[in-house]
């Protein structure tokens, strides 16, 4: 079987009962100047959608899925990969993100491992040319194999620092070769499981030394993609180095990286590390480096990364109100990482998650588009800060007065603050209203 086994999904409005068809995702329709499809930019994760079996750690994979044959062979990768691209278009999503060995067999060698992934390439390059998809990002998996096991460019181990240095340079090619828009650092291993034994000075010295080695060998191949970086603060690590977006941004900044790397939020690793999706968008917008977004979401009382759909109106309508501040992606977009649960098996169950998913984030922009335009939010925030324009206030800002003649105004003018109310709950009723 060579394709998705359903029709492809069309929108049919919010008062439709077919569940194969959008509610809400309308990818023509223009909101605040934009259409709904160029505010998402839509990506599938290769990993979830064609790899993922419903294993976890108590169980075998569950999942049917009937045209895949189980093998490593290069004509099953490129079998997976043309059923892909039916899902892509069955589903209106314009762009896929992959790591390196999703899509090709790991083999014996490297050199093995490399002629797979050229050899299965050559297919996506091909079904991107009939379908008009669009490779929004790859990465390379530094993470499966047990050689990573006490991670990769961090690992003590000087062979696995050139193994991943190697890997990640046909990783880059093979992205610039299929035209991504960007390019991926999780580090999955990168961290520790215990400080007991490891030097982390030394291991973040590294990472900093791979990544500017990643840096010059994009100049050298002509690879104008964004790098990024994707914070998580654990899992399968105790702590990841890179583990939240305050984090990232300091190390790019300790090491002289972050001219050259954006950040990709992920939901549920904001969660993770006891943020919300907002704080995390916002503290990467306010340096200048929200650059993409994982979508997905946790269930708030498992502590795992359970990589669900979005389903939750808050959530997608807080995200919008962030990504609709930064005026949309540039080379980002929105990358469903998120899989079925485990007692979802059928392929149908695959586009149920991707249409709850786009329909969410549109209501999600419905929402936050109206509540830009009527400008309650953006008035009352103003309104608390008012007081900043008087000349006196600036000018403290701006180093013209020190604290010796700050502490005389205050005694000259007999300055008492009466503090206002910061109205939070008369905000959030205003945002439940619209939705
Ligand atoms: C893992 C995760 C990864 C990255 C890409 O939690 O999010 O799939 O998105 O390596
Ligand atoms: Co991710």
């Amino acid at each position: 079987m060579n394709t998705f086994p359903c029709e492809p999904v069309k929108y049919e409005g919010p008062d439709s009962r077919n569940p194969l068809a959008f509610k809400h995702y309308k990818a023509d329709e223009i909101i605040a100047g934009k259409s709904m499809a160029d505010w998402f930019r839509f990506g599938c994760a290769y990993w979830h959608t064609m790899r993922g079996t419903g294993a976890d750690p108590f169980g075998v994979g569950t999942a049917d899925h009937p045209w895949d044959d189980g093998s490593d062979s290069i004509a099953n990768a490129q079998n997976r990969a043309r059923v892909f691209f039916d899902f892509l278009q069955k589903t209106q999503i314009d762009y896929y993100c992959f790591h390196d060995r999703d899509i090709a067999p790991e083999c014996a060698t490297l050199a093995e491992s490399n002629k797979a992934l050229d050899q299965v390439a050559d297919t996506f390059e091909e079904l991107q040319k009939e379908t008009g998809k669009k490779l929004l990002w790859g990465t390379a998996c530094a993470f499966v194999h047990p050689r990573y096991q006490q991670g990769a460019a961090t690992s003590p181990n000087a062979n696995v620092f050139a193994y991943v240095g190697a890997q990640v340079k046909k990783a880059m090619e093979i992205t610039h070769r299929l035209g991504g828009e960007g390019y991926v650092f999780w580090g999955g291993r990168e961290g520790y499981a215990s400080l007991i034994n490891t030097d982390m000075k030394r291991e973040l010295d590294h990472l900093a030394a791979f990544l500017h080695m990643a840096v010059d060998y994009k100049k050298e191949i002509g690879f104008t993609g964004q790098f990024y970086i994707e914070p998580k603060p654990q899992e399968p690590t105790t702590h990841q180095y890179d583990s939240d977006a305050a984090a990232c941004l300091n190390f790019l900044r300790q090491y002289d990286l972050l001219d050259h790397f954006k950040l990709n939020i992920e939901t549920n690793h904001a969660t993770l590390a006891g943020h919300t999706m907002e704080h995390e968008l916002t503290t990467a917008l306010d340096a200048g480096a929200l650059g993409s977004i994982d979508a997905n979401m946790g269930t708030p009382n498992v502590g795992w990364d359970t990589d669900q759909f979005p389903t939750d109106l808050y959530l997608t309508t807080n995200t919008m109100l962030v990504l609709m501040k930064m005026g949309g992606f540039t080379t980002g977009g929105l990358n469903f990482d998120a899989k079925l649960r485990r007692q979802s098996l059928d392929a149908a169950d695959l586009i149920h998650g991707h249409i709850g998913g786009m329909d969410t984030c549109a209501r999600g922009l419905l929402a936050a588009a109206e509540l830009m335009e009527k400008g309650d939010l953006s008035d009352a925030v103003a309104k608390r800060y008012a007081g900043w324009q008087a000349p006196e206030a600036a000018a403290m800002l701006k180093g013209e007065r020190t604290l010796e003649e700050i502490a005389a105004r205050v005694e000259r003018e007999g300055i008492d603050p009466r503090p206002v109310s910061g109205r939070q709950e008369y905000l959030e009723n205003l945002v439940n209203r619209r939705l």
